[in-house]
């Protein structure tokens, strides 16, 4: 339950009579309503109860001037768009169709890790035991309290004045048994925008809460402050969670994950906490689907920390002669074994947040036939024709404002777009995107990949000698730090399963969540570390990566066949030599691409070990040392 102490009772039944509206409603019409005509707004009045209460609820809490439930239609994506074009959040981009531009205030640009929680009864549910009451890598705690009493300080009266939207959203196909239902109440119509590409929303989705009225509440303000055309406060944003009630409260920023609550909130936050109790798995995780020479089609699953090139991999172009790769999804896997013991994967979202800059002809030619329609770029450089450009697009043309609205000039060396600049595009305009991807049932895992960047000592790909191996290879994870968060530098962090951020619960219960899935009659999927970025002592990196990884996937498909030669190292098995296809490649050093230097791996041994101990302490299963204790002898 949402606790709106501070509500005067009368403001509910005035919020659901007066509320009306917003878009497209006729002057006299608003009139009426606003002399508190006793009719209700016949949009609250479809609602299914348990939704209609939660909108007069937050109504109530946030004394919005209007309430408009999104229909999901074309006619009100298309006054959503002349509203923001008037209020200045976004700005048409004529080089292109229907594309727009969006600039944050330079305070709103990433997610904010430090400033998200997650709430429950006991700090354990959340935290392992070893940060108890401190401050843990792997999430933070609130307790129940000190939640409702963040709420109370921020959403009184925050959306006077405004609008709220009430966004019914399906994170999945509606109406597929894999799918669940969110309702998110936000002041921010780029947040409705954003999320009409990203998910599924509108009467379709009221539709199917009317069999089943389960849901997420998600509430959303980007509160007062900010610049023009770009509201916010971040000094006081926060993002709370609490999984107990089904519940997302967010405040402060207009920032996609901490603003699109669908997506990092809901799928990966509150879906592991259901995926746990429902005996499925939900995963920061893209998902490919991949054909070879003799047109086998496997899928894979591949989890990397944020802005790693998963994008990249989801659309790949393989150099790799007879082979083709199709897009399921690029960020989140919700995954569940079927009644035949196979792993099912659907993408729950319904379009790309990708990260722009490094997205070019050369590095992601799919990407780029997929976001010059349709599409909200936020933070992104603009051209003097109209159009977009960021670092490693391509030869920067004359004229380019950058991303804060100010002339772009190259000699001072300040990126022209945001790092974490980003493009916000349906997944059905991506050319490669799968004939199965919103398929109901989801599409068979033959394969997990995880990885990060490493540059040095982590070969570029080793197989887990079994599934509980696998899983202490995503529990020993390590990435370069990216400007997808609030992090800074080139800090090699701990990554487990690239979830650091996104664990709804105590992460010792995820590892014992991920090791029960092995049980008899399952077909587990064979996992892989794979790491694109490993250099030589110039700095170089030693692979080249992009489409030609599809020579890395050839190697592991063909694993999952029993078709191709691996060698045992001390890390798992690695292609014997010859049995990765080279061809054509060039000078590749194998040696070094491929060597297992003792002392890095010992040091890693004891890097791993610490986290362990400082981070997870008596919550980490005991297999997770008895792997460590493996990985030590071996590598000695
Ligand atoms: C994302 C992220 O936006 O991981 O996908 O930060
Ligand atoms: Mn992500």
């Amino acid at each position: 339950m949402m606790h709106f102490k501070t509500i005067p009772e009368d403001y509910v039944r005035k919020a659901s009579q007066c509320a009306q509206v917003a878009l497209g409603c006729s002057r006299a019409a608003h009139q009426t309503a606003l002399r508190g005509a006793t009719v209700v707004n016949p949009q609250l009045a479809a609602l299914t109860p348990k939704v209609r209460a939660f909108v007069e609820r937050s109504a109530a809490l946030c004394q919005p001037e209007h309430v408009h439930v999104c229909d999901g239609s074309d006619a009100e994506a298309g006054a959503l768009l002349q509203l923001m074009q008037h209020q200045g959040a976004l700005k048409r981009l004529p080089k292109y169709d229907n594309c727009w531009l969006a600039r944050t205030d330079p305070a709103d640009v990433a997610r904010v890790e430090s400033r998200t929680f997650i709430c429950s009864e006991q700090e354990r549910d959340v935290v392992p035991v070893a940060r108890a009451g401190q401050k843990s890598a792997l999430g933070n705690y609130i307790a129940p309290p000190d939640y409702d009493r963040e709420v109370a300080e921020r959403f009184p009266g925050c959306m006077r004045g405004r609008t709220m939207y009430v966004i019914p959203f399906s994170m999945g196909p509606v109406g597929s048994p894999l799918s669940k239902i969110g309702v998110e109440i936000t002041d921010s119509p780029y947040v409705v925008y954003s999320m009409r590409v990203m998910t599924r929303i509108g009467s379709k989705v009221l539709e199917a809460l009317r069999k089943d009225e389960s849901f997420v509440r998600c509430l959303h303000s980007v509160g007062t402050g900010g610049v023009q055309g770009w509201p916010c406060d971040p000094q006081r944003t926060i993002i709370l969670h609490r999984p107990a009630d089904n519940e997302i409260v967010s405040y402060g920023s207009g920032y996609g994950g901490n603003s699109l609550l669908g997506k990092k909130c809901f799928a990966l936050r509150l879906g592991s906490v259901l995926a746990r109790r429902e005996g499925w798995l939900a995963e920061h995780m893209l998902i490919v689907g991949v054909t070879d020479p003799k047109g086998r089609k496997r899928y894979i699953a591949a989890a990397f920390p944020s802005a790693c090139g998963k994008t990249n991999l989801a659309m790949m172009t393989p150099t790799l002669p007879g082979y083709k790769v199709e897009c399921v999804g690029d960020d989140i896997a919700w995954m569940k074994f079927d009644e035949n013991g196979v792993l099912r994967a659907i993408n729950p979202e319904n379009g790309f947040f990708g990260v722009a800059p490094g997205t070019s002809e050369a590095t992601n030619p799919m990407a780029m036939a997929t976001v010059f329609k349709n599409t909200v770029f936020t933070n992104v450089a603009e051209t003097s024709d109209g159009g977009v450009w960021w670092e490693g697009m391509g030869k920067a043309p004359e004229g380019i404002t950058d991303w804060k609205g100010q002339p772009w000039d190259p000699s001072k060396k300040t990126p022209a777009a945001h790092p974490n600049s980003r493009f916000c595009s349906p997944a059905e305009q991506c050319p490669i995107i799968d004939e199965n991807w919103e398929s109901a049932e989801g599409v068979p895992i033959s394969a997990i990949l995880l990885g990060g960047r490493r540059p040095s000592g982590v070969p570029l790909v080793v197989e887990a000698r079994d599934w509980q191996h696998g899983v202490f290879m995503g529990a020993a994870m390590r990435s370069e730090a990216t400007a997808a968060a609030e992090h800074s530098g080139k800090v090699i962090m701990h990554d487990p399963f690239a979830m650091r951020p996104f664990f709804g619960y105590n992460f010792g219960e995820y590892l014992k969540h991920w090791l029960s899935m092995q049980k008899p009659g399952r077909q587990l999927p064979k996992i892989f570390h794979v790491n694109w970025f490993r250099k030589d002592e110039q700095g170089k990196f030693l692979w080249p990566g992009f489409g030609e990884n599809s020579r890395v996937l050839d190697w592991v498909l063909k694993r999952c066949e029993n078709e191709s030669a691996y060698t045992e190292t001390p890390l798992g098995y690695v292609p014997s030599e010859g049995a990765l296809n080279t061809e054509g490649l060039g000078d590749i050093d194998m040696k070094q691409l491929f060597s297992i230097p003792k002392d890095f791996w010992l040091q890693e041994a004891d890097a791993i070990e610490k986290y362990f101990k400082q981070e997870v302490g008596e919550d980490l299963p005991k297999e997770m040392w008895e792997e460590l204790n493996k990985l030590r002898k071996n590598v000695h």
